[in-house]
C-alpha cells in the first residue's frame, strides 16, 4: 500500500511581510504591514488539524531560526548576536529583513521528491533546493538538508541529495515545480516544470519580459538525473506571460494528482502537447480540468490562489480539495473549483481554510506542504516524532501560544530579545519533535 505523507512547515516565530520576492505580487502588496506570527502558526496548524482529521497522512517540519546571525557574520558584520544585529539594523536594514524570513514554512520548495516506484534503486529520493533564485530563500537549503536527514536518515530507504551548486546556472525551486501523475495501470510521469534555461539565448524560446523566471531547465534535468527517474520524467516550459502575470512557481497556476491535472491555461506553452503527451504516457485514465482565460482570468487565479491546492486521497477512495479561503470569495475562482468537483469521478469536495497570513506572502496550502509518497513500510521508518496526531497537535498550538508574538514589525527584527525568544522556542520545538540538536546555536 502506499500513501502520501504531506510535510507541513510551521511558520516560524519570525513570520513577517517584508516584500522579499519581486515576481511574487502578494509579497510586494503586502510589504512592510505589521504581522501576526502566532495567527500564522495557529493557521498552519489548524490546517494540518483538518487534513489530519479527514484521514490523511500528516506530518510537520520545524522552522528555521531567523534572524540568521550567522549569515549576517558571513557578510562581514562581527562580534556577538547583539552586536550583529545592531550594526545590521544600523548599516543595511534590508539585509537584516533578507536574514529574518520566516519562508523555510513554504515546504513545497524544500526539496523535489521521488518515490521509490520511480527511481532505478527503489529508495525514495530527495534533492533539497538550492532556492538561488532568492536571497532569503537561499538561506535554506543548509538547514533544510539537515532536517531531511534527521527525518529520513534511513539510507536503506531514502536518499537526501544536497542542494545544487549554487549559482544562477542550477537555480532549483523544489517540488513547487514538480507534479507526479500515475495511472492504476503503473504509468507514471513526473512532470518538472522550468521557467528559464541558463544558457539563455541559445533556442529561441520566449521568456518573461516582466518577472524573473525562477527554475532552469538544467536544474530540472539535473534532478531527475539524481533521482535516476529515466523515461518517467518529463521537462516542459512554464507559460512565459504566465509568470509575468506572477506566477513564479508552477503550482500557483497548476496542481495534480494520481491522474487528474487541474491547470490554467497560462501555466504551461504549449499546453495542448502536453496535455497530449500526457495522456498518451498515462493512458485513457488521465484527466485534466483546463481553466481558460474566459472561465477564469489569470488575474484572479494568481491573487485567489485556485490552483495552489492541495489534492488530498481520501480513505473513501474519492479526493478532496483543500484551498485557501480567497479561492472561495473569488467568483471565477470558486465556480472553478465547483466545476471540477461536479466533472471529475475521483474529487468529491472543496474545503476553503483561513491562511490569510501566508497568503499575504504567496503562500497558499501547496507552498506550505511537501508530498513525500511513501510505501506504509517507508512510513514506519520516518525518523523523530513528526507525524501528526491528535497530542501533538495540542502540544504544538500550546507551545506557539506559549512563545510567539501576535504583532511583529520589521523594527523588532533587530532586538536581541526577541532573538533569544526564538531560540527559546526552538529549543523547546526539537525535544517536542524529537530531532536531537537540529539547530546550529544549541551545538555552539
Ligand atoms: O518564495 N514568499 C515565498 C512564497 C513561496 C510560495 N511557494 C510556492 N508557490 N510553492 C516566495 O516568494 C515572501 C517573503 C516576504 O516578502 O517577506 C516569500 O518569500
Amino acid at each position: 500500500m502506499s500513501l502520501e505523507l504531506s510535510f507541513d512547515g510551521l511558520p516560524g516565530p519570525s513570520h513577517n511581510f517584508a516584500g522579499l520576492s519581486p515576481g511574487n505580487l502578494a509579497s510586494t502588496e503586502h510589504a512592510g504591514q505589521v504581522s501576526n506570527p502566532r495567527a500564522a502558526a495557529l493557521q498552519g496548524l489548524a490546517k494540518m488539524r483538518f487534513v489530519h482529521e479527514l484521514g490523511v497522512p500528516q506530518a510537520v517540519l520545524p522552522p528555521h531560526p531567523r534572524p540568521l546571525t550567522s549569515a549576517l557574520r558571513a557578510l562581514g558584520f562581527s562580534g556577538d548576536d547583539r552586536e550583529v544585529l545592531a550594526a545590521a539594523a544600523h548599516h543595511d536594514e534590508q539585509l537584516l529583513r533578507l536574514c529574518s524570513s520566516a519562508s523555510p514554512m513554504w515546504t513545497a520548495n524544500a526539496a523535489t521528491v521521488s518515490p521509490s516506484a520511480d527511481t532505478a534503486d527503489s529508495r525514495v529520493h530527495f534533492t533539497v533546493a538550492n532556492l538561488t533564485a532568492m536571497f532569503h530563500r537561499s538561506l535554506e537549503a543548509s538547514l533544510t538538508e539537515r532536517a531531511l536527514r534527521v527525518v529520513f536518515a534511513d539510507e536503506a530507504r531514502f536518499t537526501v541529495h544536497s542542494a545544487l551548486p549554487g549559482g544562477a546556472h542550477f537555480a532549483d525551486e523544489g517540488a513547487a515545480n514538480h507534479t507526479r501523475l500515475v495511472s492504476s495501470s503503473g504509468a507514471r510521469v513526473e512532470l518538472f516544470a522550468w521557467g528559464r534555461r541558463a544558457l539563455s539565448g541559445t533556442s529561441g524560446e520566449p521568456a518573461p519580459t516582466k518577472l524573473p523566471a525562477r527554475q532552469t531547465l538544467e536544474a530540472s534535468q539535473a534532478v531527475a538525473r539524481l533521482h535516476q527517474l529515466g523515461d518517467v520524467a518529463l521537462c516542459w516550459q512554464q507559460a512565459p506571460h504566465g509568470i509575468d502575470a506572477g506566477a513564479f512557481h508552477t503550482d500557483v497556476l497548476a496542481v495534480g494528482s494520481g491522474s487528474v491535472l487541474l491547470l490554467h491555461e497560462a501555466a504551461f506553452v504549449a499546453h495542448e502537447a502536453l496535455l497530449a503527451e500526457l495522456g498518451r504516457r498515462l493512458g485513457p485514465e488521465f484527466r485534466f480540468h483546463l481553466a481558460r482565460e474566459a472561465e477564469l482570468p489569470v488575474t484572479s487565479a494568481v491573487k485567489a490562489y485556485p490552483f495552489n491546492s492541495q489534492l488530498v486521497s481520501l480513505p473513501n477512495g474519492h479526493a478532496a480539495i483543500i484551498a485557501p479561503h480567497e479561492a472561495e470569495v473569488d467568483p471565477h475562482a470558486s465556480a472553478y473549483l465547483r466545476r471540477v468537483v461536479e466533472d471529475d469521478p475521483w474529487i468529491s469536495q472543496v474545503h476553503y481554510l483561513d491562511l490569510n497570513q501566508s497568503m499575504k506572502n504567496g503562500g497558499g496550502p501547496a507552498c506550505l506542504r511537501l508530498r513525500v509518497p511513501l510505501t506504509e513500510e517507508e512510513a514506519s521508518h520516518v525518523g523523530g516524532r513528526v507525524r501528526i496526531d491528535a497530542a501533538l497537535l495540542s502540544e504544538l498550538e500550546a507551545w506557539v501560544t506559549r512563545h510567539y508574538r501576535d504583532r511583529l514589525t520589521l523594527r523588532d527584527l533587530a532586538d536581541p530579545a526577541f532573538l533569544t525568544e526564538v531560540q527559546t522556542a526552538l529549543d523547546e520545538l526539537t525535544r517536542l519533535l524529537e530531532l536531537g540538536s537540529l539547530y546550529p546555536f544549541q551545538r555552539s
